[in-house]
């Protein structure tokens, strides 16, 4: 599935992109589907006066935007409905994933991040959802020996915000962060993180943003610098993750294969060592 060559590529640089590892018709585009008819049933609930355009893979999304421009809440309802449709479940532990997973990292016993999947909708011009320079394991844990699975439903192009990454980050140390950020006091959880020396560590290894378009696969080390573009488009970016790990990494095991956030797990619970509580001092630089 991986040649030797990708295979280098991701050790070397911590993230590859894999073009058409998905199928349109079998595996993507009934996701898309599922997507439409959410949106149908909002845009009638909701009593929104516009007529949705029958499916096509293209426009499967047709809607949406007038859909949060009557409530933004309803946005909100989409993106919790979106991950519990069935062909995105059967994507998120499709056997090709498992199987990929396993050559990349050389081993026969793979596990999915628990909360750990969902489809991101990045609607243009807004921050509040954005993520901020990151890496997975920070925010998910389970293993330090993890990938993140990252494929588009629309074609990402520089406009819409194509995730950006630093390359070759993953070979450095696990990072330390702010756990409260002065700057976006507005967030929480995983969102009001701040990379220790964000900007240093960005200019040291530079950014890159891979386009993409539905069926191509970007793969992340967990411990690879990441961040959300910007959406100026005039579409929501619609993309899905995934994240998978390695049940036999002692390092993983070490700490229970535990979750982070979005299980209510604190990093500070642990890895204190990676926690800098700069809550009481609103001054400090991130
Ligand atoms: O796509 C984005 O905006 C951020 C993605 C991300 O952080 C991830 O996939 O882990
Ligand atoms: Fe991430």
């Amino acid at each position: 599935m991986l040649s030797f060559e990708k295979k280098k590529e991701l050790s070397e640089n911590g993230f590859i992109l894999l073009k058409d590892f998905y199928d349109l018709a079998e595996e993507i585009e009934p996701i898309q589907f599922g997507i439409w008819q959410i949106i149908g049933v909002l845009l009638k609930k909701y009593k929104c006066p516009v007529q949705q355009k029958d499916f096509t893979p293209d426009t499967f999304d047709d809607g949406y935007l007038d859909l949060i421009k009557k409530d933004r809440k309803y946005g909100g309802e989409v993106y919790d409905a979106v991950k519990q449709i069935p062909a995105f479940l059967r994507l998120v532990s499709a056997k090709k994933n498992e199987a990929l997973f396993f050559e990349m990292r050389n081993t026969n016993c793979a596990g999915i991040a628990g909360r750990g999947y969902g489809v991101r909708i990045d609607n243009p011009n807004e921050q509040n959802y954005r993520s901020l320079w990151h890496y997975e394991y920070r925010d998910q844990l389970r293993s330090v020996d993890g990938v993140v699975f990252w494929t588009p439903l629309v074609p990402v192009t520089s406009k819409l915000g194509p995730v950006q990454v630093c390359p070759k980050s993953h070979l450095g140390p696990l990072r330390r962060s702010y756990i409260y950020d002065a700057k976006n006091q507005d967030k929480s959880g995983a969102y009001a993180m701040r990379l220790e020396n964000e900007q240093q560590l960005i200019k040291k290894y530079g950014i890159v943003a891979p386009l993409s378009e539905p069926g191509d696969l970007i793969i992340m080390d967990f411990l690879t610098l990441h961040s959300s573009g910007d959406n100026i488009a005039n579409r929501a970016r619609w993309s899905m993750q995934f994240r998978l790990f390695n049940f036999l990494d002692p390092a993983g095991q070490k700490i229970n294969w535990t979750g982070g956030v979005a299980d209510g797990v604190s990093l500070s619970s642990v890895h204190p060592e990676l926690v800098i509580d700069n809550s009481k001092n609103m001054e400090e630089k991130c």
